[in-house]
């Protein structure tokens, strides 16, 4: 089941500008910072709230290291903003994932890979989405 909203995903230019526009402006100051080199970013999850399901919510603050990573790519085209949506799994993300591929929805790893904080991640295509790029995420 998807028991809660995960995360948001923000693409900014500069993610310690960024990081510090939370703290600074909305008190946000719990965050943890990290490099995913597979996904081409460097990232902060800002914790906002815990969960029901004994999780949290947070928003991720997303800076490409790579010009050819997709976060680049989207930054290229759009700008700044709001890049994906990650809604958080009480169990398998893998099996969510197979019962929403049967929908019909494209699912865009053949198994999870490493997501923040030792999380498991996969992602649904944007186009079979109403338009918005959606990520699965199991905490370790
Ligand atoms: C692309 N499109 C999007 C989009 N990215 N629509 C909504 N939201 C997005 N973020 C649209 C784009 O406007 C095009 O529409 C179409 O999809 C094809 O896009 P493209 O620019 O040609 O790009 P592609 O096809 O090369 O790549 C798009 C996908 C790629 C979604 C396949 O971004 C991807 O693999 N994303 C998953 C990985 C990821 O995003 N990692 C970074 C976060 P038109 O113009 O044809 O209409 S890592 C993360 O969240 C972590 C580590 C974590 O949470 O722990
Ligand atoms: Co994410």
């Amino acid at each position: 089941m998807l028991t809660r909203i995960d995360h948001i995903g923000i693409a900014c230019h500069d993610l310690d500008a960024t990081v510090a526009f939370y703290r600074d402006t909305y008190g946000f100051t719990d965050a943890h910072v990290e490099v995913n080199e597979e996904q081409g970013v460097r990232e902060a999850m800002l914790k906002i709230n815990e969960t029901g399901d004994g999780a949290a919510s947070y928003i991720q603050l997303l800076e490409p290291i790579r010009d050819d990573s997709p976060v680049a790519k989207w930054l290229a085209k759009n700008g700044e903003g709001v890049h994906h949506i990650a809604f958080g799994t009480d169990g398998d993300v893998q099996d969510e994932a197979d019962g929403i591929a049967a929908k019909g929805v494209r699912v865009l790893y053949d198994a999870p890979r490493r997501g923040s904080m030792g999380s498991r991640i996969t992602f649904l295509h944007p186009k079979d989405a109403h338009g918005v790029l959606t990520e699965l995420v199991q905490k370790p």
